[in-house]
């Protein structure tokens, strides 16, 4: 494998693109130890997206790119192999089953957080040469009704608008986009803007009071999945009140008459609207008529729009809006979808889903898939769609599918129905997966586990939201036997005897083909595609080493290409008019019922990315949120007898997790939010997607991810306890675990649903590894203390001299210390027997002497503490004694 020499790469800083989300921030990262991989993270002034903005996720990222936890190298069935018997399996086992079954049998699960480069190859490999069209991807969780809903009204799936828009807009709409903490960077210019000119209005449609809102002008919180009602009104508004322009509808549209009849079918008189939609009539209005006095009005879109039933729908009511006030494709105003991955739009440009051919084809167009069969001398180009995620993984479970290959994703964790995903993947015969990080509840159920190359060793391309190209440059040395994705899909194709189409040296040469696959017969006389950057085909390897961002299309000739589209119409349709879509409202598959009778909402926070694999690395993204939570309004916190803080469990028809309860205003009455997050290597309950009910878009197959019935409840812990570690434990077992990465101490949170007999024989199970670490030949102290009072046992492992861990256990959450508080005790640097003993309780300098590896254990019964000493509770009355014994069989003292 050819790459840059890591000297070239490295001059001082190099310019590369954040890994995060579709904003698609430029970044410069400067390494200033090679060895410990030390980079310094500064946003590049130059990008267009940010001009040097970062968020807090991307200023973090340099605590991200040590090795702890790395997948550096290859492993069949947990053992370590090389890369060849590696990727001889894999071919092996691939040609194998698809002799014996056919190539439906396998598939691709692959993500929009892979470079376009290794998507293209993945893409090419199933498609073109395995034969299937069995490759989809985690987009389909994100964008996908987007998708469907650009094709289908714009014959192509082009996003018209681009960033400056948002400096442009008189009215901002956000709805179904928590952009605060999604796409900070955006919202950090949408912010910027405002305080530089006030008379910019934002308004934010979202069933919850979020951080977005801080910014809104109005808040619309719209009942969950009633969107389409909400924009069908608009339109119906829209018209009546005579602000079409029935120009731009008759020059460049068809199907308005069928769009606007659907839309006056449903009820629009406001007082009755308004209370379909939990709205207020008054601020209903108010958004109507800003909408429609506004001639420069951007309407940003994400997940609270994609991931429903009705998502397509949703994404078409919207685009109808705009095309009926042709506000499309115009300085400032538009509509934009935000793209949740840094690569989602990148992964869309190779047809990289199952129902999609590479370079904006269509699979079922027979024209299409000959184009892309001579251009890749395939021997056949799959002719019919194949799975989308949530039927792939049904196929997967039901043996339909024999053999899995899943690349840069966790569908363990964030597929809906997740348990039934692990279920699938423990019955499938060949379960592939490729990851930076060797421990993920993906990675758990791998017989082959490829080590792929991270951040910052990367090198290729990916498309933000405004379909701006950016390179990803490596910056580190590839660690251990990690290979970049594209490189271990090329071996194994080789291997399974496509060495012709898959012979590349460099992501450049992939980048070269992909480009001149995307002008490839792209012209009026075969039709026109929207995806063309034939103007970088020719790029050599400096030239693409030096590539600028540039937005597509950028056809052959061109230096750039245009920010915005179909200002003046040019849609990509036979006829060049963008079709209106009659949507109707409809309900979620799923409603809730006497059994299930609150409504659980999923999705992000600030801090974290998804299943927390690198942002979980960096503790300072923990301090903000460290918990899993479970947001509930105080009302029916009441009802239910729940208090702040207390563990709840959510359960649906389909599984169950545990969270801690927020009681909030912000969340409206029957509903609850939970985060995407956390996982189970870092929760032992906690995986939202257990919950998730598995219903999709009938379009574009997108699960509801927002909308699940469930019922709430007190978990009704019989204990409550946590644990500081200097080092990373096993998740004890306990009921309720959680891991939370700090700064010099791991924290875990603790619960159990039953009582413990012995809470010392608890406590010396859940410090059981963290002694066991330092027995070998080390002094080894375990110090017990109760407070009778409280009925809070502590106990704590000191191991030559330092503090290892400790542990308090206590009959509720209120018994317990401070968290904070207890850090800052465990964490001093003066680390002298007196602050010792206080961690674990023992006040007023009793240290006992002991030699060798003894054990010493503090039995609760008559000599009287040092209350000011302890963590926490002050004030409070203790009583202990102690007693030592020896750990190895020696003297006890
Ligand atoms: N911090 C952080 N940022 C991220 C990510 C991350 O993991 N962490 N992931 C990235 C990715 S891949 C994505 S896809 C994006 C997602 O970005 P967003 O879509 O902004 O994030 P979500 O939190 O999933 O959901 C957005 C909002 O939709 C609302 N919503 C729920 N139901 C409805 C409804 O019926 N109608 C309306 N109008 N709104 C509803 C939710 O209450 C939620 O506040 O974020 C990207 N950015
Ligand atoms: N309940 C609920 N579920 C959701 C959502 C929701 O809002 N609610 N949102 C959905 C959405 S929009 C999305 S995008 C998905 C995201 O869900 P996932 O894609 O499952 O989440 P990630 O944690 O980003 O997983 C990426 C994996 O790839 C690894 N990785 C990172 N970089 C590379 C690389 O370069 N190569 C390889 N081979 N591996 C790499 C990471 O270590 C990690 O294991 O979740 C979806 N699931
Ligand atoms: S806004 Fe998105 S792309 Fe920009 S720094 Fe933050 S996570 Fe990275
Ligand atoms: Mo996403």
């Amino acid at each position: 494998m050819k790459r840059l020499p890591l000297a070239e790469a490295t001059p001082c800083s190099v310019s590369t693109t954040c890994p995060y989300c579709g904003v698609g921030c430029g970044v410069k990262a400067t390494v200033t130890d090679v060895e410990a991989r030390t980079v310094t993270i500064a946003g590049d002034e130059s990008h267009p997206a940010n001009a040097g903005r970062l968020c807090v996720k991307g200023a973090a990222l340099g605590e991200t790119v040590a090795l702890e936890g790395r997948l550096l190298h290859p492993e069949i069935r947990g053992e370590r192999r090389t890369w060849d018997e590696a990727l001889g399996h894999v071919a092996g086992e691939f040609a194998r089953i698809i002799r014996e079954h056919g190539p439906e049998a396998v598939a691709i699960y692959a993500s929009g957080q892979l470079l376009t480069e290794d998507y293209y190859v993945a893409n090419k490999l199933m498609k073109g040469f395995i034969g299937t069209a069995n490759i989809d991807t985690n987009s389909r969780l994100c964008m996908s009704s987007s998708v469907a809903g650009h094709k289908r009204a714009f014959g192509s799936d082009t996003v018209p608008n681009c960033y400056e828009d948002l400096e442009l807009a008189d009215l901002v709409v956000l709805t179904g986009s928590n952009a605060a903490w999604c796409h900070p960077v955006l919202f950090q210019r949408i912010k910027a803007e405002k305080e530089r000119r006030p008379g910019l209005r934002v308004v934010v449609i979202d069933p919850r009071r979020t951080a977005t809102c801080e910014l809104a002008d109005l808040h619309l919180p719209v009942k969950a999945g009633e969107d389409v009602r909400l924009f069908n009104a608009l339109l119906a508004y829209l018209a009546t009140h005579g602000v079409l322009d029935d120009a731009f509808i008759g020059a460049h549209t068809r199907g308005f008459s069928a769009a606007l009849a659907t839309a006056v079918a449903q009820d629009n008189h406001i007082p009755h609207l308004a209370a379909t939609l939990g709205l207020d009539a008054l601020d209903l209005e108010r958004f109507f008529s800003w909408f429609a006095t506004t001639p420069r009005t951007l309407t940003l879109y994400s997940q609270g729009v994609n991931q429903s039933s009705a998502g397509a729908d949703k994404v078409n009511a919207i685009l109808n809006c705009h095309l009926a006030t042709g506000r499309i494709g115009k300085p400032g105003s538009g509509p934009l979808s935000l793209t949740g991955q840094p690569n989602a739009m990148g992964g869309r440009e190779v047809g990289g889903l199952a129902n999609m051919l590479a370079a904006h084809m269509e699979i079922e167009n027979p024209v299409h898939r000959e184009r892309v069969q001579r251009f890749w001398g395939a021997p056949s180009v799959a002719a019919t769609p194949g799975h989308k995620a949530v039927d792939m993984f049904e196929a997967v479970h039901d043996g339909r599918i024999k053999a899995i290959w899943i690349l840069a994703t966790n569908p363990v964790v964030s597929l809906p129905d997740a348990d039934r995903v692990r279920a699938a993947l423990q019955r499938c015969e060949l379960v592939v997966v490729s990851d930076c990080i060797a421990d993920t509840d993906t990675t758990r159920l791998a017989h082959v586990k490829f080590p792929a190359l991270g951040w910052g060793e990367k090198d290729g391309t990916v498309t933000n939201s405004e379909r701006r190209i950016s390179r990803q440059r490596p910056f580190l040395p590839m660690p251990g036997e990690a290979r970049a994705d594209w490189w271990i899909v090329c071996e194994v194709a080789k291997r399974m005897g496509f060495a012709d189409a898959f012979s590349f040296a460099s992501p450049a040469d992939i980048f070269a083909e992909h480009a001149a696959l995307s002008a490839f017969e792209n012209d009026e006389a075969h039709g026109r595609r929207d995806f063309d950057i034939g103007g970088v085909a020719a790029l050599d390897v400096a030239g693409y080493r030096d590539l600028e961002p540039f937005q597509w299309p950028r056809r052959q000739g061109e230096a750039q290409g245009p920010a915005r589209l179909f200002g003046e119409g040019g849609f990509f349709t036979p006829d060049g008019r963008a079709s209106f879509l009659a949507v109707g409202a409809r309900g979620p598959v799923h409603a809730p019922d006497q059994d299930y009778p609150f409504v659980l909402n999923t999705g992000r926070i600030r801090d974290q990315w998804h299943t927390m694999t690198r942002t979980g690395l960096a503790a300072r993204l923990l301090q903000h949120i460290g918990e899993p939570f479970c947001a509930l309004h105080p009302d029916d916190a009441a009802g239910l007898g729940i208090s702040v803080g207390e563990v709840v469990e959510l359960e649906s028809r389909w599984g169950l997790a545990r969270a801690r309860a927020e009681l909030t205003a912000d969340q409206a009455p029957g509903t609850v939010f939970m985060p995407m997050h956390w996982t189970g290597v870092l929760a032992s309950a906690s995986r939202v997607g257990a919950v998730v009910n598995p219903a999709v878009d009938p379009v574009s197959g997108q699960p509801e991810s927002k909308h699940t019935p469930v019922r709430v409840r007190r978990f009704g812990a019989q204990w409550h306890g946590f644990l500081f570690s200097t080092v990373a434990l096993p998740l004890p077992a306990a009921d309720y675990a959680v891991a939370i990465r700090g700064g010099k101490f791991w924290r875990f949170e603790l619960a159990g649903q039953s009582a413990p007999a012995d809470r010392q024989e608890l406590a010396n199970e859940l410090l059981k590894y963290s002694r066991e670490q330092h027995l070998a030949g080390v002094s080894v102290e375990s110090l017990e203390y109760v407070d009778l009072a409280r009925g809070v046992y502590r106990q704590a492992v000191i191991a030559e001299g330092r503090l290892q861990s400790v542990c308090f256990i206590g009959p509720d959450s209120g018994s317990l210390p401070e968290r904070g508080l207890c850090l800052f005790w465990c964490g001093r640097e003066n680390d002298s027997p007196g602050h010792r003993h206080a961690y674990a309780g023992v006040g007023g300098g009793h240290r006992p002497t002991l030699q060798g590896r003894q054990q010493l254990r503090l039995l609760p019964a008559g000599i009287e503490g040092d209350p000011g000493e302890l963590p926490g509770r002050a004030g409070a009355g203790f009583r202990l004694s102690f007693r030592a014994v020896s750990l190895t069989g020696g003297r006890s003292e």
